[in-house]
């Protein structure tokens, strides 16, 4: 345990106290007690281990010094776990809102009752702050101001959102003559479906022009942290971002640290280790010798290690997949040639079939299916079989307006409650391509979900199971499945699984797809498009795929329309 977590555990109870309006004498000795072990240098986990008398420390006492042992031993801090037990959750939120710390929140929480941030909201739009003492109309007003972004703060947001806040500031560091490199690290670089902080790197003979650049960049609302070479902002979406400026022959050893993700380090420190090796985020060391550190192929190649692609780096195969030097060749945007799963103005889209195409054609692909969707899907104006009949003769008309693209006549079929699907097998027969999906009662018990997938996957027209499980990322579960048996089911029967692209769903997600991989099963990555710039999602459906492992073979629509042709029922 680093001491800034211990430091950040006693903030924590300094914070609760003050909230439950404790002894101020206890809620300084622990703001106290937290400052000296956060900048402290030498390891408390350490020194514990060795005996060592904690109580030579300013501020700390026999009493603290027995909490932190407590809490290096157990992992946690009992009279802090009473306390949250004590203050909702969305009570100790409220200090995220800037301006706003504990003796304010005690206010909220015991005068006023008020337990989360949008109990919190309603009051101050009635008025109620500004009537409290020692508060005003001014406070009230700062609070409605940046209570939304509070709200935000400390959630996860999507790859996409990360993705692009993230590139739009490398992208405005690089543009200062100091700085020679700069890239996204963190999460964000090993596309994980959701970050929870955005970290940057960046090479530089001037830190602080680079941390200036930072501080007033547009996207950034306050700089919450700023030292030497590092510094933590908070950007106006409330999203959290660490900058970390390190000398050039220290860049590869710095992007391989913080790139993570820890579970991943962990090995490589290990296997550093082993070598008689120390790594750290400044270089690969032999005693003081520094031996790699300025590319990330460096750090990697003084471990005996292949480059480790960003997205494999979770502890799951990568080292498996280094040892026995069959490092995949993942896969890349541009080896996918067609898109399954895509609507028009038939149904919910906002395009039409040839607009649809013809966007696609731009970008290369040679094959879409066109899915609008079945009728049970009301809300989207879903298509029953006479308007599905009709729409497939315009599918079939506009192939006689475009070149160069094969245009499937395709549908979104509802896999309805009652486990049967929404459209009979008549038309269904008559289809080119059949997307299978759950939109409704998703929260039926696991065994009608498997009969619903099972009716489905047996049933001889269906092609593929679109969105499986039908999760929203950091929103919403997926139905109860039992994955396992899906798969098998699916594999026995020849029926495809989807990584739905859209960064809202990335469905599959990287760990299913690679247990669907594993049995055989052809993944399809499908963007689920509703107009002509929906297809911009597939990167995030590529990048989940690259974090399951899976190469060119592994996904069908990267074969040609000749070869996937022969994969259709
Ligand atoms: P996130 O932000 O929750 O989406 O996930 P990450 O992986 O971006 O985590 P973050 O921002 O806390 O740290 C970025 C990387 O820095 C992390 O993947 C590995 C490295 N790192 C941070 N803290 C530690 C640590 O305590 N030990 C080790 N070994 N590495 C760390
Ligand atoms: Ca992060
Ligand atoms: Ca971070």
């Amino acid at each position: 345990m680093k001491n800034e977590q211990i430091g950040a555990i006693f903030d924590q109870l300094a914070d609760l106290l003050e909230i439950t309006e404790a002894n101020p004498f206890r809620v300084r000795a622990y703001r106290s007690a937290s400052r000296t072990i956060s900048t402290t240098s030498e390891s408390f986990e350490s020194m514990v281990k060795d005996g060592t008398d904690l109580t030579q420390f300013q501020g700390i006492g026999k009493d603290l010094a027995r909490q932190v042992v407590e809490i290096i031993e157990t992992g946690v801090h009992s009279q802090l776990a009473e306390l949250q037990a004590q203050v909702p959750a969305g009570v100790v939120d409220m200090l995220r809102i800037p301006g706003v710390g504990p003796k304010k929140v005690a206010v909220f929480f015991n005068k006023l009752n008020l337990t989360s941030l949008d109990e919190l909201k309603a009051a101050a739009q009635a008025g109620q702050l500004a009537a409290m003492k020692g508060f005003g109309k001014k406070t009230e007003q700062s609070i409605l101001d940046n209570i939304d972004m509070a709200a935000e703060a400390g959630k996860r947001i999507s790859i996409a959102a990360a993705r692009s806040a993230a590139e739009a500031v490398v992208e405005d560091l690089l543009k200062l003559d100091s700085v020679t490199q700069a890239a996204v690290a963190g999460s964000c670089r090993r596309r994980k479906e959701s970050c929870g902080d955005l970290d940057v790197l960046a090479t530089s003979s001037d830190p602080d022009a680079a941390m200036d650049r930072l501080a007033a960049h547009e996207l950034v609302d306050s700089v919450l942290m700023r030292g030497g070479t590092k510094q933590r902002v908070r950007m106006k979406s409330g999203l959290e971002l660490d900058l970390r400026v390190v000398p050039d022959e220290s860049y590869g050893a710095a992007m391989q640290y913080f790139t993570g993700s820890k579970e991943h380090n962990v090995v490589v420190r290990q296997m550093a280790k082993d070598l008689g090796l120390k790594v750290n985020e400044y270089g690969v060391f032999r005693d003081e010798e520094q031996i790699a550190g300025a590319t990330e192929e460096d750090v990697y190649a003084a471990l005996g290690l292949p480059w480790i692609p960003p997205e494999l780096r979770e502890n799951r195969l990568e080292f498996d997949y280094a040892t026995a030097g069959e490092m995949p060749r993942l896969v890349e945007i541009g080896d996918i040639k067609g898109d399954l799963h895509m609507h028009t103005t038939a149904s919910d889209g906002a395009a039409s079939i040839l607009e649809m195409a013809e966007a696609a054609k731009q970008r290369g692909l040679k094959y879409i299916a066109i899915t609008d969707h079945s009728k049970r899907v009301s809300m989207a104006n879903g298509l029953d079989a006479a308007r599905l009949r009709t729409h497939w003769a315009e599918i079939k008309e506009a192939r006689k307006q475009i070149s160069g693209i094969e245009i499937l006549c395709g549908i979104e079929c509802d896999i309805l409650e009652d486990a049967t699907m929404d459209l009979d097998d008549e038309v269904l027969s008559e289809a080119d391509w059949v997307v299978a999906v759950m939109h409704y009662g998703l929260q039926q018990p696991r065994e009608q979900i498997m009969k619903r997938l099972m009716t489905a996957i047996k049933n001889p027209h269906v092609n593929i199971i679109g969105h499986p499980t039908g999760r929203m990322v950091g929103k919403r579960e997926g139905a109860d499945i039992d994955m396992t048996e899906m798969l098998k089911a699916a594999a026995d029967h020849g029926v495809m699984m989807e990584i739905n692209a859209h960064y809202k769903r990335l469905d599959l997600d990287d760990v299913n797809a690679a247990a669907a991989r594993d049995l055989g099963i052809p993944i399809v990555i499908s963007t689920d498009s509703h107009n002509v710039n929906g297809f911009d999602v597939l990167t995030y459906g590529v990048d989940q795929a690259r974090r399951a492992g899976l190469t060119k073979d592994d996904v069908a629509n990267t074969k040609t329309w000749a070869q996937f042709k022969k994969l259709l029922r």
